[in-house]
């Protein structure tokens, strides 16, 4: 196995890679869908520098029990777990956010607290490290609850943009319980993995859920774009409201 180092160097360099590839994307990609361009290309951007820093030896603390808790991954996730999240909701919603403003606050606000709950529990020794995974699990519950129930209710009013959603969301439903899965295998869980072996888990969760996830979202949006060109520019609901508003 290699060392914690080779997977921090890993990581950092794949997720330039990829933001570097949402950048080229996004520079022939079409205007309606610019958003989760720059949303794609920050999200691997601020994970790549987290990266960076775990790289060199920074944001990482030794907590009583001589386990080393690289704090910096939970810091970049409370804000790139929002933005992804975001992004489903951009499918579910046909590409205008504003929709179901209750349903996104729920969704961020559970997120956020799921990964301040985890990070809490890494920080904390045995039993009570437990507590705050039960309590962050709860959180992961309620979101993947909102996902199959009243975000997948709204993916379903818009077919065009349905079975890219469901694409989407199986792809983050399982990536995502990979988290808690590989936390308990690691060394605040069962220590079954070494810190190698859990990074090695969190890199690997962390480029699919962030590179992976993100090129298929993107061209996921760019097939429904054409797809709307090739009907006659049908066009996005988004769009015919801002074209009201104007009037
Ligand atoms: C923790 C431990 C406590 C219990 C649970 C967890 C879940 C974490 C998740 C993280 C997802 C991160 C992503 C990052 C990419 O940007 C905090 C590991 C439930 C689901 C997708």
């Amino acid at each position: 196995m290699q060392t914690v180092s080779f997977w921090f160097w890993t990581a950092a360099i794949g997720m330039g890679l990829g933001s570097a590839l949402f950048a080229w994307m996004g520079a022939s990609g079409s205007a309606e869908h610019k958003g989760s361009y720059i949303s794609s290309f920050f999200i691997t951007l601020i994970a790549g520098t987290m990266y960076l820093t775990l790289a060199l030896g920074q944001g990482a603390v030794t907590v009583d029990e001589g386990r080393v808790v690289f704090y910096a991954r939970y810091l970049t996730w409370t804000l790139t777990t929002p933005l992804l999240l975001l992004g489903l909701a951009a499918v579910a919603f046909a590409g205008d956010l504003r929709r179901n403003v209750p349903l996104l606050a729920g969704l961020i606000g559970a997120d956020v607290y799921m990964i301040l709950t985890g990070l809490i529990g890494e920080l904390s020794n045995f039993p009570i490290k437990y507590i705050w995974f039960s309590i962050s699990s709860i959180a992961f519950l309620v979101i993947l609850w909102l996902i199959w129930g009243p975000l997948q209710a709204e993916a379903r009013q818009h077919p065009r943009w349905n079975a890219l959603w469901q694409r989407l969301a199986i792809g983050l439903t399982v990536l995502w319980i990979g988290y808690p899965i590989v936390w308990l295998l690691g060394p605040a869980g069962s220590a079954l993995l070494d810190p190698a072996g859990q990074n090695f888990g969190f890199v690997s969760l962390d480029l699919l859920a962030k590179v992976g996830w993100g090129w298929l979202l993107l061209s996921g949006l760019e097939d429904i774009s054409r797809a709307d060109t090739r009907s006659g520019g049908e066009g996005l609901p988004v769009r015919k409201e801002s074209a009201a508003e104007r009037l």
